[in-house]
């Protein structure tokens, strides 16, 4: 692949978009990229997945400008799809994935880091949606994402304004969940993705679908839906053995929890 970078420590991938002379923008042919790799990802093996942008200066700074320029309304609607449909597959992979935004997030780029479950940045992280200044809506999921992720009067205003925010304010408002100095970012997604890998696979997909099925329903729904899926949890390998570790008290190894075997 020209613009994605894909590897694997232990049961942790890490992909890196990779377009240094557009800051790692998105156009179609990353985005094809992304999706093909999201594709190859091996689920049998990998139980958290990191997505960073190349370089010190830029997670994503946005969708292509020049490709978009010359987009036709038709072209304009199929771009708009292809990255929806990439977008939506990472909101709904099985495994948990982490945005370590590294530098610009914009337009595209905050929509992208949207679509992970968990988002961290570093110091000098710039977050926004500056469509409207380009004549048009945020197309990725930013009008949808952003408004369900921070309150919808903030949502509101970034997407009005076009203004960008810094990670201390992205912090504030929930958008991101920490920051770190540049140089930690990276080593603190994978401590928090390894910490995850750690856990039983099949409870944190669970975890995964609950909350995210169970955000588009009404209370008693989602409730209903909770009880499902604890439910399904029980006769598997992973709660059998994890319960028996706890029961027999099994510590001295120095272990919090069974080892789980998984997938
Ligand atoms: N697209 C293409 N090239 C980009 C780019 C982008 N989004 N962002 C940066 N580049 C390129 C610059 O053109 C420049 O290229 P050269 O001139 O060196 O060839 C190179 O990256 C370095 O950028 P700068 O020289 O501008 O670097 P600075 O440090 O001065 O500024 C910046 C960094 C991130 C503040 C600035 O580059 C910037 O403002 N970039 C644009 C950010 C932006 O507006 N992003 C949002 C794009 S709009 C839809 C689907 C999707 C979307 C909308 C609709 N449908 C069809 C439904 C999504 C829209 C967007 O994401």
């Amino acid at each position: 692949m020209a613009f994605i970078q894909y590897e694997t420590e232990g049961q942790v991938a890490i992909l890196t978009i990779d377009r240094p002379k557009a800051l790692n923008a998105l156009d179609s042919a990353v985005l094809k990229e992304l999706d093909a790799a999201i594709d190859a990802i091996d689920l049998n093996e990998v139980r958290c997945l990191i997505i960073t942008g190349a370089g010190e200066k830029s997670f994503v700074a946005g969708a292509d400008i020049g490709e978009m320029s010359k987009l036709t309304k038709a072209e304009g609607e199929a771009f708009g799809k292809t990255g929806n449909d990439v977008f939506r597959k990472i909101e709904t992979l099985p495994i948990p994935v982490i945005a370590a935004v590294n530098g610009f997030a914009l337009g595209g780029g905050n929509e992208l880091a949207m679509s992970c479950d968990i988002r961290i940045c570093s110091e000098n992280a710039v977050f926004g949606q500056p469509e409207t200044g380009l004549g048009i809506t945020p197309g990725f999921g930013g009008t949808q994402r952003l408004a369900r992720l921070v309150s919808p009067g903030y949502a509101k205003q970034l997407l009005y304004t076009a203004a960008n925010i810094k990670a201390h304010e992205a912090l504030r408002i929930g958008l991101v969940n920490a920051v770190y100095p540049l140089e930690e970012l990276l080593p603190a997604a994978k401590k928090m993705a390894a910490q995850i890998a750690f856990n039983a696979p099949i409870a944190v997909r669970a975890c995964k679908k609950a909350v995210n099925e169970g955000l588009e329903l009404g209370m008693d729904d989602a409730i209903a839906l909770e009880e499902k899926i604890f439910g399904d949890c029980f006769e598997t390998e992973d709660q059998v053995a994890g319960m028996a570790f706890f029961l027999k008290k099994d510590k001295q190894k120095g272990e919090k929890h069974a080892p789980y075997q998984n997938k």
